[in-house]
């Protein structure tokens, strides 16, 4: 483990561009709950009954109540020293580096990442499904205090979370500034994610296929461990400081 830990770090000190995926495993040592694995959302409620715009059209009360709920974990948490290290290594690198998140949750934001793209939105904004309305709350939300659905101010519609929901197109320019970033990384370092959702998925073998270095971070194997350079098993939290002190020089 301690090895490969090093020869992360080596890599990642010395590569001209570096590509860092995350998913919600980085957010579950701040206690946010994760979509799969023995604990995941996934287990409780269905994917087609909350994250589809099928879901929402049928009973938009519903989706709204999960994602309030949601709202009121994510509000209460922090950054872990996952997210701080990823920082950490963005001011290392500087312009040769970018973030794609698929969380919503905002952490990264918070803990100071900046290159960065949240790929599948953001639960602290809203969008009208008619008009062009948008709207941030994370400074105004207040929980159960709003009928839901809620209303759109500028029309007769409802707002919705301005997330990307299963089967929906993902925003052009996160696609467009994704493929870039891709297209110039020599290493791709994926973190906490089940790596099962597309495109993101295809993103992590399109990386393999091609034949950059890609590092994996996560609890346990995944469908691509056998096919990355360096697997490493265990929590991200844990992990990526170890990573920055060996991108710093600061182990013997
Ligand atoms: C730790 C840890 C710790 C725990 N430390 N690790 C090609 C082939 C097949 C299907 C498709 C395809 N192209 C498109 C599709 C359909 C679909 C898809 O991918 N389906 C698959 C499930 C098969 N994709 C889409 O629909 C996408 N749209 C699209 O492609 O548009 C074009 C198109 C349209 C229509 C048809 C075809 C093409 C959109 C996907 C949107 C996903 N949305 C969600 C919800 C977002 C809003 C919300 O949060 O509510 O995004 S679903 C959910 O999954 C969420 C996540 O961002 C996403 C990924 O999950 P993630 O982050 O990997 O989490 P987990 O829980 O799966 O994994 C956590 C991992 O962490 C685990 O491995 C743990 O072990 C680990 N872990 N603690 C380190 N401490
Ligand atoms: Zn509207």
């Amino acid at each position: 483990m301690e090895e490969k830990i090093e020869e992360a770090g080596r890599i990642i000190k010395k590569c001209s561009f570096l590509l860092v995926i995350t998913g919600a495993g980085i957010s579950a040592e701040s206690g946010i709950p994760t979509f799969r694995g023995r604990d995941g959302l996934w287990n409780r409620y269905s994917p087609s009954e909350l994250a589809t715009p099928q879901a929402f059209s049928k009973n938009p009360h519903l989706v709204w109540e999960w994602y309030e709920w949601r709202r009121s974990i994510i509000k209460k948490a922090k950054p872990n020293p996952g997210h701080i290290a990823i920082t950490e290594i963005e001011k290392i690198k500087q312009e040769n580096f970018k973030l794609i998140t698929q969380n919503i949750d905002g952490l990264h934001k918070i803990a100071g990442s900046r290159r960065m793209i949240e790929f599948h939105g953001n639960i602290w904004r809203e969008k009208c499904i008619s008009c062009e309305y948008k709207q941030d709350v994370s400074n105004t939300w207040d929980e159960g205090k709003r009928e839901l659905p809620p209303q759109c101010p500028k029309c007769t519609s409802i707002l919705r979370p301005d997330v990307v929901w299963f089967g929906e197109n993902i925003p052009k320019e996160n696609i467009e500034e994704a493929e870039k970033a891709l297209s110039i990384c020599d290493v791709l370092l994926y973190v906490g994610t089940s790596a099962l959702v597309y495109p993101v998925a295809s993103f992590i073998e399109y990386a393999i296929e091609t034949g950059r270095e890609v590092i994996e971070i996560n609890l346990e194997k995944t469908n691509l461990s056998d096919r990355v350079s360096i697997s490493i098993e265990g929590k991200a939290g844990e992990i990526l400081p170890k990573i920055v002190e060996v991108i710093r020089g600061n182990t013997q």
